[in-house]
């Protein structure tokens, strides 16, 4: 590796670094330290696409930072540009070698990427995800690509804001494709990936509980489909019974193509790519992608704000004991329910209950 390349591999990777954890027992430069950030030289390197920036600023968004909201206000005006390809599906089926597949794809057609890879199962954050990190390792060294992982903070309300912010400063960026991998087989990753413009669904041999959620309607009907790890013999049957469950739902305009892929040797990927492009002109020749994007921002917003609402009204009970009275009450049958439900609205929101219950 030439000097050049290595300080540029260095700052990549110091930008990427979990924090405190830089610079411990190597010689990688300590970043930027969040006092000698701003609002505005933060928007700045953000519109700038700057990677140091990137990184900062989505930590401050994960730590809830008062500076990520004012960023984000003030950013705001400016996304509403990229794409976002929303990448979900159960554990391990080769998302992230997916998407690696696609950057390297759309990288030759020289689309700046952004990937925001939510593990609600994992504790981690900070871009701190190893698999992911080698997974996607190819592109680390990239300018024009921008990989970020998050774990969950809290309960998955939080991660659907930290998501959506930090969306909204790669959009801001100028990444002309996002890409956000969540990991799920069922509805918890559905308020996560309600904000994407194109859903992906990948399954591989074996996801049979996905094919169930799918029959069942418990889970809903992807955008594209790819059938990963197709050397496997069962995969074709996988194809098959998808498809048989596709063709039920006769009143979708937009037929959720299935794909079979080997995201390792990137087979079919251009294929995959091909699915995911006509599936965003369908939304552009139908006037469908500014109302799925104002209902999906509009999905947003009420999302947070009642994931915030339940949180302010744990808190309330949990610092009351007037309010956890009410619920000893209820427990030795000397209140009614919906009466500790009328009391709690009117103590912990204001409301006089009255009419709603
Ligand atoms: N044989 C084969 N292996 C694959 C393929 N795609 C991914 N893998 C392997 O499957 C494993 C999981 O791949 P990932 O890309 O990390 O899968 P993921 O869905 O992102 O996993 P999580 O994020 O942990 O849910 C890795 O060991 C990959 O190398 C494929 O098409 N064929
Ligand atoms: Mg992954």
């Amino acid at each position: 590796m030439g000097a050049t390349e290595d300080a540029a591999a260095r700052s990549v990777i110091a930008g990427q670094k979990p924090e405190g954890i830089a610079g411990r027992g190597t010689s990688i430069p300590r970043v930027a330290g969040r006092r000698e950030w701003t609002r505005e030289t933060l928007a700045a390197g953000v519109r700038a696409g700057d990677k140091r920036a990137l990184a900062r600023a989505i930590t401050l968004v994960e730590n809830r930072d008062a500076l990520a909201y004012e960023l984000v206000r003030e950013i705001y005006p400016d996304t509403g540009r990229a794409y976002c390809i929303g990448v979900t599906g159960p554990p391990g089926v080769g998302k992230s070698s997916l998407i690696s597949a696609l950057i390297r794809h759309v990288r030759g057609q020289e689309r700046s990427v952004g990937v925001i890879s939510v593990d609600p199962s994992s504790p981690f954050s900070h871009g701190a995800l190893l698999g992911d990190r080698i997974r996607l390792a190819d592109h680390f060294l990239d300018p024009g690509v921008f990989i970020r992982s998050m774990g969950t903070r809290g309960h998955l309300g939080g991660l659907a804001e930290a998501t959506l912010q930090a969306l909204l400063v790669l959009d801001a960026a100028g990444k002309d494709l996002l890409f956000l991998e969540t990991v799920g087989a069922g509805q918890s990753e559905v308020e996560v990936i309600g904000i994407a413009d194109t859903v992906l669904l990948v399954l591989m041999p074996g996801s049979g509980d996905s094919v169930q959620a799918l029959k069942a309607g418990i889970m809903e009907i992807p955008d594209v489909i790819a059938v990963n790890k197709m050397d496997h013999p069962a995969a074709k049957t996988m194809v098959n019974e998808v498809r048989s469950i596709l063709t039920l739902d006769k009143e979708r305009e937009w037929k959720p193509p299935i794909v079979l892929t080997e995201a390792v040797r990137g087979e079919n990927v251009k294929t995959l790519w091909q699915k995911l492009e006509a599936h965003r002109s369908f939304l552009e020749q139908h006037d469908e992608l500014e109302a799925r994007r104002r209902r999906n921002l509009a999905g947003e917003v009420f999302a947070v704000a009642s994931s915030r609402a339940k949180t302010h009204l744990e808190n309330a009970v949990a610092d009351d004991p007037e309010l956890r009275r009410l619920l000893d009450e209820v427990q030795r049958r000397e209140l009614d329910p919906l009466t500790a439900v009328r009391e709690i609205m009117e103590k912990v929101f204001k409301l006089d209950g009255g009419e709603e219950i």
